[in-house]
């Protein structure tokens, strides 16, 4: 039997500390997996749910982006994080009407944010009316017409944001931008501004396309790959598998980090009986980085590989990709040259033979995989610094040939996939123009809100009926106080949901909760199954079909909530089908492939064994549609980030138990953290220069160039093997700390990986 939810929140006193781990999954993942789903789902529900996860006629894992074998897969496709994100789905917990009856919205703000998430699945529609303390029931028709109400009650329709996060599917994103765009407005922020906005920046105007150019097959074709500001072994486990794979057919793996994360050291893949037995290293070089070091690592690098260059003429630099596909090359040399490597080794903390050695493995490297995550991205200087690594794979020729190229490693299951679906404050025009053709409607072209953007909006009055399609807005956001001031500010605050989070409980003036169906979900339509689709991270598109009896009666699918609310806002004679697109998926696809490009025959060939690939020119056929009309070597001024006296840098990321917002747990056991979550990860010798002890608890005050500060309370020093002057905590306890106005040049992203801080000892 599946365990009930926990009464009473946790408490932070119970915290221990361990000696970090040196080696990913093993025989515990497996356990504990296997533990949490049967706490959450019981055993038969266990077994009918984990046997259907990422198989070819189940559904696509709702957890990261990593892709899935295109050969044969294996009885258990999946790992310990994908196991438990299915558990917090399909969990057999629910939160009735009863539940919002017994607690009070005031009451649901002091919870934790893992006590919320426990309660379990959202059954039925609520709606907070104004004034009220509790939620009370509403029916579907009834939250239409408010909504309906209030969005036609607007002096524009650039007073409404419609924010998505990255796990909902192809159809739903598509008809979700449809029907903003249908309303009058560009407003769709997404969590992708705060993830890998960065990355599609970078990669944009380097290569003119945003998305990565290598699929799983590349990995054991490379023989030289960097995995730099990501810790896969939490977040993206099986991208483990794929390494080892590599590591098999004679790939070296550099890592880039400032923390010694377990799963980049060793790795114990659970499914096969060495596993139990002997693990192996992943990581032959670890690169320990200071925090924002990475663009002077890559210049530094760079100016290695021209100087073995003249030692060598014709050998490093690929002179025939570069005179074919390339424009700025002579001006990114001449900058390069310049680069001092002492300020490089100031900078990343690194010593010149490490600096040398690497760019030895980059100049004998026949095919180089560079992958790379939210250590990169959420960085005030991130898309700079990720134009300055492709530099390195341009110099070298590395992009469009087999084991070689770029790999951004997207976060949520289908960010990529709404990005491609349409959901962006800037489409390009002929995005815009094609979807004004095939549904008779005129698009705004005003580009929308992003999610900063968005926040200063409702902060200022200037939008007030926010709708959130999943996610949880409130606390994956920086700056929380200042959010939270700007969601109340808001008129109405609508969240389609599958569990409760802050987002619903900080609130506009009215508020409404619709529950959905989610992946996991047998998504019945008239008695007939439907099925959604989904982008990976390599831009494989294919089917996922939910399979699960929902906990309740009430939930709709996400589609069906769009089509709905679309109806009910635009009104009967609106040109775009929505009943129709409601009762069959198929004939979204049939939309989607009219509008989206790439995705002619969308029906037929998501259907395909393994579906099928999107086009990448880059990728496909050395083909950079920039604004060169090649591929462009970046020049840049070189930042990095000196630590303030009696200051620390921190950035702020993910535990082993956790999926953004939503914590499955308090174990970080990579990490060695046990039963919390408040801890501040620092150098042993930071501790005591900065006058504390270990196991002393501190409150953290963050320092922005305004004069202003911002404080987190109560975090326990835990010394940690980072560097100098650098600091980790996790989000989103940390939010509160992170500016609004923090963000990087060009993308927008919140710089959640680099704020300053001080400590003080908590009174
Ligand atoms: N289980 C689980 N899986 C997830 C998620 C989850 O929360 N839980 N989240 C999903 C999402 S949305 C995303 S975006 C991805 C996130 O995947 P990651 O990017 O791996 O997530 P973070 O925990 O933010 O880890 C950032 C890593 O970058 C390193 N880092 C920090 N600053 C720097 C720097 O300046 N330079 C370098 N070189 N490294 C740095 C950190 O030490 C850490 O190892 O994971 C996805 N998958
Ligand atoms: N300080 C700091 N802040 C960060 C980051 C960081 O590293 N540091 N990382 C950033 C990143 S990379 C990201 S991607 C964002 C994440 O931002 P979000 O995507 O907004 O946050 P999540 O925590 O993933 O959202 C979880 C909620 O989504 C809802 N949900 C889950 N599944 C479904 C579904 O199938 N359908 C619907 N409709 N709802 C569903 C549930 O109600 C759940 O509570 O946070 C960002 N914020
Ligand atoms: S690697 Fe990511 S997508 Fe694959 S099973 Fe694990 S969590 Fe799910
Ligand atoms: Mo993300």
């Amino acid at each position: 039997m599946h365990r009930e939810a926990p009464a009473e929140d946790y408490d932070e006193s119970a915290l221990t500390v361990t000696a970090p781990k040196t080696e990913a999954a093993g025989l515990p993942a497996v356990t504990i997996a296997l533990e949490r789903a049967v706490e959450q789902m019981g055993v038969v529900r266990t077994a009918r749910a984990l046997g259907r996860l990422n198989h070819r006629h189940g559904f696509d894992c709702p957890s990261c982006a990593w892709p899935d074998p295109t050969g044969t897969r294996r009885p258990a496709e999946f790992c310990e994080n994908g196991a438990k994100a299915v558990a917090e789905e399909a969990t057999l917990r629910t939160v009735t009407p009863e539940f919002f009856a017994r607690h009070s919205v005031a009451d649901l703000a002091q919870r934790s944010g893992y006590w919320l998430g426990q309660q379990g699945r959202l059954t039925e529609p609520m709606v907070l009316r104004e004034g009220a303390t509790h939620y009370t029931p509403i029916s579907w028709d009834e939250a239409y017409r408010l909504v309906a109400g209030h969005l036609r009650g607007l002096s524009s329709p650039d007073e409404a944001v419609f924010y998505t996060s990255g796990r909902t599917a192809n159809e739903t994103a598509f008809l979700y931008q449809l029907f903003a765009r249908s309303f009058g407005t560009n407003n769709l922020p997404d969590c992708s501004n705060m993830c890998h906005e960065s990355s599609g920046t970078a990669l944009t105007s380097s290569i003119g396309i945003g998305k990565g150019s290598v699929t799983l097959d590349d990995f054991p074709a490379a023989d030289l790959i960097l995995v730099a500001g990501q810790n896969p072994g939490t977040n993206h486990p099986r991208m483990l598998t794929a390494l080892q794979h590599a590591k098999q057919h004679g790939a070296r793996v550099v890592a880039v980090n400032p923390l010694p994360e377990a799963g980049l050291l060793g790795f114990r893949d659970p499914q096969t009986v060495s596993g139990y037995t002997g693990g192996i290293r992943i990581a032959d070089d670890f690169l320990q980085i200071r925090i924002g070091g990475d663009m002077a690592l890559f210049q530094g690098l760079g100016k290695l590989l021209l100087e073995a260059e003249d030692r060598a003429p014709g050998t490093v630099v690929d002179r025939a990709f570069v005179e074919d596909h390339t424009a700025g090359f002579d001006e990114y040399a001449r900058q390069l040259r310049a680069v001092d490597l002492a300020v490089v080794g100031e900078a990343t903390g690194l010593t010149e033979r490490q600096l040398r050695d690497t760019a030895d493995l980059l100049a004998a490297s026949k095919a180089t995989i560079f992958c790379w995550a939210m250590g990169l991205t959420q960085h005030t200087h991130g898309v700079a610094t990720i134009r300055e690594a492709t530099n390195l794979l341009l110099l070298r020729g590395m992009i469009g040939k087999p084991g070689a190229g770029v790999c951004p490693v997207r976060g949520h299951s289908n960010v990529q996939g709404d990005r491609t679906m349409g959901i962006w404050e800037r489409m390009p025009e002929s995005f815009l123009a094609a979807l004004d053709r095939e549904f008779a409607i005129t698009s705004p072209r005003a580009h929308g809100l992003d999610t900063v953007e968005a926040i200063r909006a409702m902060r200022d009055g200037r939008a007030r009926v926010f709708v959130g399609m999943g996610g949880n807005f409130v606390s994956a956001t920086p700056d929380t106080a200042v959010t939270e001031a700007a969601l109340r500010r808001c008129a109405l605050t609508v969240q389609i949901s599958t569990k409760l989070n802050r987002s619903h409980v900080v609130h506009g003036r009215i508020a409404l909760i619709l529950p959905t169906l989610g992946r996991t979900d047998l998504d019945l339509r008239d008695g007939v199954k439907q099925q959604v689709s989904v982008e990976d991270s390599m831009s494989m598109v294919h089917l996922s079909t939910g399979r699960l009896t929902p906990v309740s009666e009430h939930l709709r699918s996400e589609v069906a909530i769009v089509c709905e609310l679309a109806e009910a806002v635009l009104g009967a004679g609106h040109p775009v089908p929505w009943a129709a697109f409601r009762d069959d998926y198929d004939r979204v696809r049939d939309a989607i492939a009219r509008v989206v490009p790439g995705c002619a025959d969308y029906n037929a060939k998501v259907r395909q064994r393994n579906g099928f690939q999107l086009p990448h020119p880059p990728r496909d056929s050395r083909e950079f549609r920039t604004d060169t009309g090649r591929a462009n070597f970046a020049v840049n001024h070189l930042h990095w980030l000196p630590v303030p006296p009696g200051r620390l840098i921190l950035q702020t990321l993910r535990s082993h138990d956790q999926y953004n917002t939503t914590i499955y747990g308090l174990d970080d056991r990579y990490r060695g953290v046990h039963g919390g979550r408040r801890v501040l990860l620092i150098h042993a010798e930071d501790i005591t220069a900065l006058g504390f002890t270990d196991g002393d608890t501190v409150d953290l005050v963050s320092e922005w160039t305004d004069g202003t500060e911002r404080r987190v309370e109560g975090f326990r020093l835990v010394a940690y093997p980072t560097p100098r002057g650098n600091a980790a905590a996790y989000y989103p306890e940390t939010n509160p700390l992170v500016p609004l106005d923090h963000v990087a040049a060009g993308s927008n992203t919140p710089v959640s990986k680099a704020v300053t801080i001080r400590l003080e000892r908590t009174a």
